[in-house]
């Protein structure tokens, strides 16, 4: 038996609603027992506190905590004083390590100092052997020079002097007029002989001189002691440079005694001194003397004055000193005309120069340097007078002795004008203007 079925339409609707409403029922029992299920959520950890320091500048890379697994064991405290030993060690690490590197930094510059010191040193060192190396050798140059430069005069006056000594003979009248003789014809002067004279023949009287090697030593004493000026002279050799500054010296003297040449030579010896030279070209009357004077000044690398030919010596001797003192320039050297010393203007020429000097710079010219030819003999002594009188000459040099056998001028100058010989030219080059030195020149003059 079949039972119809037969469903009204307001039936379907009925039970559709009923299997969605039982399928939403279904779903949410579903998710509240999810719900049930899933385990509760924990809380985020807290950010750990840290010092301020550490906060600002977090250490870098930092060592992960041993045992992280057993962190969440650890109390929260306990945590916090790991980190802050672990920021201490580290802190402690740094500063040892800034230490290590400022003691390595400090060794450091004390060895670069120390190696600065000895290289210094040992420069300095080298400096002073070749100094002295080079003053040996200039030494040794101008001696040979200067016993070279009096070979003539030991020919001439000397070896005639030396002959009295040999043979043995005693001494006697017969060898004092012998020595009179060749003392009046020598160049060294009436007055000279004279008191060489009258030593030896005093000491012949009191029996003093019976060996005539006696006789040599008790001349040579005599001469270095009239080089000397009787003691007066001074130690010094060559030009002292005084305190002024600049220190101006004008040098005199007669047409080609060598004024010029002097200057440059004493230029170039000032300079390799260490002083610095400025040079005034006070001859106008030539114009080659400028010229000339011009070429040392180049040679030398010191700054030259000059005007043209014909312009006036005073202004330009000024004008050197002027600006010697605007410059700071240590010395001043002034060459001037030698026109023949007997005319007049000449010598009154060189009068204004020099007081026009005084009023460049209070003081001026500290020495007034006659130049004087050797081979003059005599006349050189007369000339000298001249100069002195007119324009007192504080020191002398004297030129060519290589080239004269009256080279005993130089005693006669020392002991009648009682003038310091400053130099001596015993040739054309630099090394061949010798400081005097009265002992050096008897030691040539005796012994060669
Ligand atoms: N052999 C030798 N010659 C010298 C010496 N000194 C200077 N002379 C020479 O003498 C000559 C004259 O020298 P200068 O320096 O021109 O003389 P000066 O006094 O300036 O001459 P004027 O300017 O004319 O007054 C030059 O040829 C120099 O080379 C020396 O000591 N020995
Ligand atoms: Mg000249």
């Amino acid at each position: 038996m079949r039972i119809p079925l037969a469903l009204t339409a307001t039936d379907q609707a009925v039970v559709a609603a009923l299997a969605v409403a039982l399928l939403l029922v279904l779903a949410a029992a579903v998710l509240v027992l999810r719900r049930r299920r899933r385990p509760p959520l924990a809380p985020p950890p807290a950010a750990p506190e840290l010092p301020p320091a550490q906060r600002r500048a977090p250490p870098p890379a930092a060592p992960p905590p041993p045992a992280r697994e057993a962190e969440p064991a650890l109390g929260r405290e306990e945590r916090e004083a790991r980190r802050k030993e672990e920021y201490r060690r580290k802190k402690e690490e740094e500063r040892l390590e800034r230490e290590r590197r400022r003691a390595a930094q400090e060794e450091e510059a004390r060895r670069a100092r120390e190696e600065a010191e000895r290289a210094a040193r040992e420069a300095e060192e080298a400096r002073q052997r070749e100094e002295e190396e080079r003053r040996r050798r200039a030494e040794a140059e101008a001696g040979r020079t200067l016993a070279a430069g009096l070979a003539k005069t030991r020919g001439g006056f000397m070896a005639r002097l030396e002959a009295l000594f040999t043979g043995g003979k005693p001494v006697d009248e017969a060898v004092l007029a012998d020595l009179e003789e060749v003392l009046f014809t020598a160049d060294i002067g009436v007055q000279t002989a004279t008191r060489l004279l009258e030593s030896a023949r005093e000491r012949v009287k009191r029996k003093e001189l019976a060996d005539p090697s006696r006789l040599r030593a008790v001349l040579r004493e005599d001469i270095e002691r009239i080089l000397t000026l009787d003691g007066r002279g001074g130690a010094s050799e060559g030009l002292a440079i005084g305190p002024a500054r600049p220190y101006v010296v004008m040098v005199v003297g007669v047409n080609g005694s060598g004024k010029t040449t002097t200057v440059g030579k004493l230029a170039a010896k000032l300079q390799q001194g260490g002083h610095s030279v400025l040079l005034g070209a006070g001859d106008t009357f030539r114009a080659a003397a400028g010229e000339q004077l011009e070429i040392w000044a180049e040679r030398v690398g010191a700054p030259v004055v000059r005007a043209p030919e014909g312009a006036d010596p005073a202004s330009v001797c000024f004008e050197a000193v002027k600006q010697g003192v605007e410059r700071g320039v240590d010395v001043v050297l002034c060459d001037t005309a030698g026109r023949l010393h007997t005319k007049a203007p000449l010598m009154e020429e060189l009068k204004k120069v020099k007081r026009v000097m005084a009023k460049a710079s209070p003081g001026a010219p500290h020495e007034v340097l006659l130049v004087l030819d050797s081979t003059n003999g005599q006349n050189a002594i007369a000339q000298a007078r001249q100069f002195h009188d007119a324009l007192g000459v504080t020191g002398l040099v004297l030129t060519k002795l290589d080239g004269t056998a009256k080279g005993g001028v130089v005693i006669g100058i020392c002991d009648e004008l009682k003038l310091p010989v400053r130099y001596v030219g015993v040739g054309e080059q630099v090394a061949d203007l010798r400081p005097f030195s009265p002992h050096e020149f008897v030691e040539a003059l005796f012994e060669g």
